[in-house]
């Protein structure tokens, strides 16, 4: 059970000075907000496009995004075939500055390849 955000209020009604007095305490737990928030994730995306070389793509997703030679190969032939595909899920400044980072090294050398992020 997701206990983060909440607190739990004791309130001992007891402060009448007789200890025989019976029990009367209450429990109250009362929403509040996390102190620690999950950030939200985004997807870089690549898209196909009928110019770029799968040489220079299979380099991007080595470079940029950390994968093997296999796993580049992979997600470069799903994007080939399906116009679309995922190369990682990160944080809003981190996909941010991958993409950035592949749009620049794609038009330094003169390749119409399109990065994106989109919100998971
Ligand atoms: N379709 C390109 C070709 O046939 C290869 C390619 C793959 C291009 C993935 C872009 O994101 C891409 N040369």
């Amino acid at each position: 059970m997701e206990m983060q955000g909440y607190f739990l209020n004791m309130h001992d009604h007891n402060d009448d000075d007789d200890n025989n007095a019976p029990e009367r305490n209450t429990a109250v737990i009362t929403r509040t907000k996390p102190a620690v928030k999950k950030p939200s994730l985004y997807r870089v995306l690549l898209l196909n496009d009928d110019y770029t070389p799968m040489d220079f793509v299979v380099h991007v997703l080595e470079r940029f995004f950390q994968k093997n030679r296999d796993d580049a190969t992979r997600i470069m032939l799903h994007v080939h075939n399906h116009g679309v595909g995922e190369c990682g899920v990160y944080t809003y400044e981190v996909a941010e500055t991958k993409v950035a980072q592949v749009m620049e090294f794609a038009r330094l050398n003169q390749h119409p390849l399109q990065c994106v992020m989109e919100k998971k």
